[in-house]
C-alpha cells in the first residue's frame, strides 16, 4: 500500500536535505537560453525557479561557478520497471527473435514484480536518467494489478510506487497511467501475462482520480492519460479514456503507442481497412496534447497528418533499435514542420546524449547522408537538442521550460575539462557532448533548482543503488 507514502508526505513534505534549496546564485561562463547562447550569466534561483538571468555580468563572491549550462531534457516515454531486465533478452531463441518474443520475456519479468521492487527499480532508472541529464520523465505506467491479477486494495498502489521513486530521485514526473484491456485489435481478450495491466473504463476513472490525489503534494508533477495502443483499446474505450482526460483538464497529455511494428500495421489494416496512424487521425481528436509514441511505420499522408495536428512524435531510438522496430522517416516529418521528442522507453540504456546520437545515426545509416537533423549551416547537435527539448516539454504538459526568467531551474552543467569538450564553443559543445563525449561529460544536474547530481553522481546514488540491488536479487532468485 502506498498510503504510508502519502502519510509520510503529510507529515514531512518532500525535500532533499543533501542539496541546497534556498536562494542560490550561479555564475555560468556560457549558458544556453531560449534566445541562444549567452556569456557571463549570473542566475538567481528561488523556490525552484530562475528568479533572474543577467548576461554580461561580473561574478560576485559566493557565486557558484560553472563553465557551461544547458537546459535539462524531458524524457517523454519510459517503462521504468523494464530497467531491471536490461540485457536479459539478448540471446536468440530457437525461432527468429523479434519484438514479440522480447515482449514475452518482458511480460515474464513484469509478472513477478512486487510494489516494493517496482519502487526500487524505478528509483534506479530515474536516478540514471537524472545523472544523464534528464529532468522529467513521462512514465507510461501499466503494472496496476497484483501478482495474481487482482486489484490492490488501493487501485493506485503501483502508481504510488512510481511517484515515490520520482520523489526519492528528484526527477519531475508526468504520470501517464495506462489503460489496457485487450490483446489485439477488435477487442480480443487479454492473455494470461497481461492480467496485471487490465482496467475497465470505470476502474480507470477511479485510478486517475487516485493518481490526482497522489500527485497533489508534488508541485512539479503532471497527470495525463495513456490508452496503451490501438491493439489494447477498443474505439469505445478510447472515447471513454478521452472523456476521463477532460476531467483532468483541457491540457492533459494523451500518450499512445502507435505503428511501432509492421505486424501491428497489417493487423490494423485487417481490422479497420486503415493503417494505425491514419485510423487515429480519422477517429480521434489528435492535437498538440497528443504524443504518438514510435509512429515508426507511417506513409506520406500520415506524416503530413501528424504534423498538421501538432502532435508530438515520441521517438525512442535506443529501444527502437534494440527491438528491431524500424526507422522513423524523420527528414520527411521535419519537412512538414513536425514536432518530436525522445524517450528512453525500455530503459535498456539510459542516456540523453546516446538517444540523440542514435536518432541522427540511424538516419545517416539508412539514407547514406550526414547531418540529417541540422539545418544548412547550423549544428546538428544544436538542432537535435533544441527540437527534442521543445517536443519533450509539449508532450509532458509543461510547455517549453527553456532557461528564461520564471522557468523551472532544470539544467545541466557540462564538464569542460572532459577531453571531448576542450576548445568547444556554443553549439559545437552540444555536438561534442552528443556525438563524442563519455557519460562523464555531465557534471551537475538541477531539477526544480535542487542540485541532484554533483560531479556526475546523484546525491543519493549509494542508497538508491543498494535498494535496486536488493530488489534485483529477489527478482532473479
Ligand atoms: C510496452 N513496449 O508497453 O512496454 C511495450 C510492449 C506492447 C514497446 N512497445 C508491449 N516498446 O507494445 O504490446
Ligand atoms: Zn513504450
Amino acid at each position: 500500500m502506498y498510503s504510508h507514502i502519502l502519510d509520510r508526505r503529510k507529515r514531512e513534505p518532500p525535500r532533499f536535505p543533501e542539496t541546497k534549496t534556498a536562494v542560490n546564485t550561479i555564475f555560468a561562463s556560457r549558458l544556453l537560453t531560449s534566445a541562444g547562447w549567452a556569456s557571463s550569466v549570473r542566475m538567481h534561483l528561488r523556490d525552484g525557479r530562475i528568479a533572474s538571468l543577467e548576461p554580461g555580468a561580473v561574478a560576485q563572491p559566493g557565486d557558484e561557478h560553472h563553465a557551461v549550462i544547458v537546459p535539462a531534457m524531458p524524457n517523454l516515454h519510459s517503462h521504468a520497471f523494464q530497467r531491471g531486465m536490461a540485457g536479459l533478452a539478448e540471446t536468440r531463441g530457437a525461432a527468429q527473435d523479434d519484438f514479440w518474443s522480447w515482449r514475452d520475456t518482458m511480460y515474464r519479468f513484469a509478472s513477478r514484480m512486487t510494489p516494493e521492487q517496482l519502487e526500487a527499480v524505478a528509483g534506479q532508472a530515474y536516478m540514471e536518467m537524472v545523472e544523464s541529464g534528464f529532468c522529467r520523465v513521462g512514465e507510461f505506467h501499466y503494472l496496476h494489478r497484483d501478482l495474481d491479477g487482482r486489484p490492490y486494495a488501493d487501485v493506485a498502489e503501483m502508481s504510488g510506487r512510481i511517484a515515490a521513486a520520482a520523489e526519492r530521485t528528484g526527477i519531475a514526473l508526468t504520470l501517464l497511467p495506462v489503460f489496457y484491456a485487450h490483446a489485439s485489435f477488435g477487442g480480443v481478450a487479454p492473455r494470461e501475462h497481461q492480467k496485471r495491466f487490465i482496467s475497465s473504463v470505470d476502474s480507470y476513472a477511479r485510478l486517475i482520480e487516485r493518481c490526482g490525489e497522489l500527485l497533489a503534494p508534488l508541485p512539479a508533477a503532471r497527470l495525463g492519460v495513456a490508452p496503451h495502443s490501438l491493439r489494447a483499446v477498443t474505439p469505445e474505450e478510447l472515447a471513454g479514456v478521452l472523456e476521463i482526460a477532460r476531467g483532468i483538464g483541457a491540457a492533459a497529455p494523451v500518450h499512445i503507442h502507435i505503428a511501432e511494428q509492421t505486424g501491428e500495421v497489417s493487423d490494423c489494416e485487417a481490422w479497420s481497412g486503415a493503417r494505425p496512424v491514419r485510423w487515429l487521425l480519422d477517429h480521434a481528436p489528435v492535437d498538440a496534447r497528443w504524443c504518438l509514441v514510435h509512429a515508426t511505420h507511417v506513409d506520406a499522408g500520415e506524416i503530413a497528418g501528424m504534423a498538421a495536428a501538432g502532435a508530438t512524435v515520441g521517438l525512442c531510438p535506443i529501444t527502437e533499435a534494440n527491438l528491431g522496430d524500424g526507422i522513423f522517416p524523420l527528414p520527411e516529418f521535419l519537412e512538414q514542420g513536425g514536432v518530436w521528442g525522445v524517450g528512453s522507453d525500455s530503459n535498456v540504456h539510459i542516456s540523453v546524449a546516446a538517444e540523440l546520437a542514435l536518432l541522427e545515426y540511424s538516419q545517416r545509416l539508412s539514407r547514406r547522408i550526414r547531418n540529417v537533423v541540422g539545418l544548412n549551416g547550423a549544428s546538428t547537435g544544436g538542432a537535435l537538442f533544441q527540437r527534442a527539448f521543445a517536443g519533450g516539454g509539449a508532450a509532458l504538459g509543461t510547455g517549453s521550460t527553456a532557461l528564461v526568467e520564471g522557468a523551472a531551474a532544470d539544467m545541466v552543467s557540462l564538464a569542460t575539462t572532459e577531453p571531448a569538450l576542450v576548445c568547444r564553443e556554443s553549439d559545437t559543445l552540444l555536438d561534442s557532448w552528443i556525438f563524442a563525449a563519455p557519460a562523464s561529460a555531465v557534471d551537475c544536474v538541477w531539477v526544480a533548482g535542487r542540485r541532484l547530481v554533483e560531479g556526475g553522481r546523484h546525491v543519493r546514488r549509494e542508497a538508491i543503488r543498494r535498494e535496486y540491488v536488493k530488489a534485483l536479487k529477489e527478482l532473479c532468485a
